[in-house]
């Protein structure tokens, strides 16, 4: 059998449900830019320098292998998404500003208020990606021992060859060396995959909990769990294994793991401004291993940073606030403001979606 017919068409699915994911991963903290069409399309998600964004790669190397034909994540991934024009936006920001941002109702959006906003937003994509990722791999049900009460609890668990069934073709599974390139990078991820495993897995019983699975899913998101991520990262970037990512590596894996974006003339030099003069924190021309963590699993607020970028870019009269009008006048930089769903193709304005916030 040639293993190729296997696995090329589940790497390229594979690969594609992954996009998806990084994109919605990433959407909230996306740097939108004004476009100069007269709709505008969802933000995307590798726009702009950006302080995440080489973990594209990372979660495209990561976790799963979504069945169409089990599951309705497959359904998300190939969602249409809306193109708003511009009236539609500035309607629908200054819906989410009255109703969601503008908590004292005085017609002022602080960087407070932006910055819870924009923390409920990025928490809600990354919990949508962990539910249904949870969902897909039917966790089963483990009684244990509760410290305190006499009867046992209930707990739900993912056990690692369940993941590993769910997730990879039985021939990948198998024993032995890989006899291609494409089930050599199959193994590659599984290795990966088992690495993050047990970085998640914090009580060590070799199954994770939905707790431990958020960590393996979005290890970036926890300063705990986070040093697993900056790992994969080293060995993404570091080509020549000096434990330092020069600019050319940096520049390298950028250009790998961008899209169109690339096609602005002024995006290299973005990207090597960003690295010289934010994440290049000793100025030596190559990122250590600390500098990559900062990058990595900011100890900084990412949510604060973006809000005061944000006023910093519509603040007219400069008193640290923004007005309705600022946000109107302003609205192609304001797109990461929107809830994910209202770029779905579906009736933005049905009441039922938005209850949750
Ligand atoms: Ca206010
Ligand atoms: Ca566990
Ligand atoms: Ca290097
Ligand atoms: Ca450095």
């Amino acid at each position: 059998m040639d293993i190729r017919k296997v696995v090329l068409p589940w790497l390229k699915k594979h690969l594609l449900t992954m996009k998806f994911l990084v994109l919605s991963c990433l959407l909230v903290v996306a740097l939108a830019e004004p476009q100069s069409s007269s709709t505008t399309a969802a933000p995307k998600a590798s726009d702009k320098p950006q302080s995440i964004q080489h973990q594209s790669a990372l979660k495209e190397s990561a976790n799963q292998h979504l069945d169409a034909k089990k599951d309705s994540a497959e359904a998300t991934s190939t969602e249409e998404y809306r193109q708003l024009n511009a009236d539609e936006v500035k309607q629908l920001l200054l819906k989410v500003v009255d109703e969601n941002i503008d908590k004292d109702h005085n017609a002022l959006i602080t960087a407070d208020e932006l910055k819870e906003w924009l923390k409920i937003l990025q928490e809600k994509v990354i919990q949508d990606n962990v539910n249904r990722q949870w969902a897909y791999y039917h966790p089963q049900t483990e009684e244990v021992l509760s410290w305190e009460g006499y009867y046992p609890e209930q707990k739900q668990v993912v056990s690692w060859e369940r993941y590993l069934n769910y997730t990879y073709p039985d021939e990948a599974l198998k024993e032995g060396e890989p006899t291609t390139p494409e089930m050599k990078e199959v193994k590659d991820m599984i290795r990966r995959a088992e690495r993050r495993w047990e970085n998640a897995d914090v009580d060590g019983d070799g199954s994770l909990s939905k707790e431990e699975f958020r960590d393996f899913i979005h290890p970036e998101e926890s300063q705990r769990a986070g040093g697993v991520a900056v790992i994969e990262a080293m060995e993404d970037m570091d080509k020549d294994k000096n434990k330092e990512v020069s600019l050319e590596e940096y520049m390298a894996h950028l250009n790998k793991v961008s899209g169109e974006e690339k096609e602005d003339p002024n995006w290299a030099s973005a990207q090597q401004g960003h690295f010289t003069n934010f994440l290049d924190k000793d100025k030596d021309g190559s990122l250590n291993e600390a500098e990559m963590r900062e990058w990595v699993v900011p100890t900084y607020d990412r949510s604060e940073a973006e809000a005061w970028r944000l006023i910093s870019i519509a603040d007219r009269d400069q008193d640290s606030q923004l007005s309705r009008k600022d946000i109107e006048e302003y609205h192609e930089y304001f797109l990461t403001l929107l809830p994910p769903e209202y770029w779905v193709q579906d009736d933005p304005t049905e009441s039922s979606r938005h209850d949750e916030f």
